[in-house]
């Protein structure tokens, strides 16, 4: 009888552990966000976007699982790749907030980035999302972290002016209490300019945390915030080179 009781702890016990989710095998996250304003250049002739529903404002890139000495994991699960019908709920507003990174390009390049975020990020963090999920957490987080505002409210317009740095990071710093990684690209006279920021949160994505590692994004102690090109006033840019 003993022998029966103590062999039904152990089998109940290993259904328990087989049956609660395992705990994140990576150490952080990013969450990425973009200024379309650094692809879409009105001095290279690129164009706002063709859809009208989108915000002028900083674009989900993704949310992107991390280990603490700088590698990633990527492409984990090819049996649960992108499906747009588990998040059917969300298009509209991943269409205001997520917009494809090719709409901005000039020639439109779409690449589809919802669809590869999923498959590159999302399959290799099944332990904390699904796909539903997945995309929610980075609406939720377009939603609590206002990063315009929280730049403008420190005077760093998108204006086309030089910023510092650091003004920047401070001023990200001062609202969720701790510095982001900062990404750089340039303008067309090799002036280097705002592109991505990056946020760290914890392997649950519930918290905002000292990031473990930045890298080394290319910056300069000063850069550009690229104006966001208005459709009217770039087609008027537009039309007046087509006069010339
Ligand atoms: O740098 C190229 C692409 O690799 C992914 N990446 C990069 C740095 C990093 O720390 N973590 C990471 O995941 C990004 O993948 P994407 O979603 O753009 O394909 C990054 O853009």
């Amino acid at each position: 009888m003993r022998g029966i009781i103590i062999a039904s702890f152990f089998i109940l016990q290993s259904l328990l552990v087989s049956s609660s989710p395992s705990p994140p095998d990576f150490n952080f996250f990013y969450w990425v966000t973009y200024w379309p304003g650094a692809i879409c250049d009105s001095q290279k002739g690129c164009c706002p976007p063709p859809k009208g529903n989108t915000a002028s404002d900083f674009m989900i890139h993704g949310l992107w699982p991390q280990f603490n000495n700088g590698t990633w994991p990527a492409f984990c699960d090819q049996t649960n790749l992108f499906d747009i019908s588990k998040v059917s709920d969300l298009v509209n507003k991943m269409e205001k907030k997520w917009t494809e990174w090719g709409v901005w390009a000039c020639p439109s390049n779409e690449t589809k980035l919802w669809e590869h975020e999923w498959n590159k990020h999302g399959t290799c963090v099944q332990s904390v999302f699904d796909q539903h999920s997945y995309f929610l957490t980075n609406l939720r987080f377009r939603q609590k972290l206002n990063l315009l505002n929280i730049l403008k409210q420190k005077g760093i317009k998108p204006d086309g002016g030089l910023y510092g740095l650091d003004e920047i990071k401070n001023a990200i710093k001062c609202a969720i209490g701790y510095a982001p990684g900062i990404e750089c690209n340039e303008d067309v006279k090799g002036t280097k300019q705002l592109f991505q920021i990056y946020i760290c949160l914890d392997n649950y994505a519930k918290e905002f945390v000292e990031c473990p590692y930045v890298p080394d994004k290319s910056c300069a102690s000063k850069i550009k915030f690229p104006k966001f090109p208005k459709k009217d006033s770039l087609g008027e840019t537009l039309s007046v080179i087509s006069s010339v």
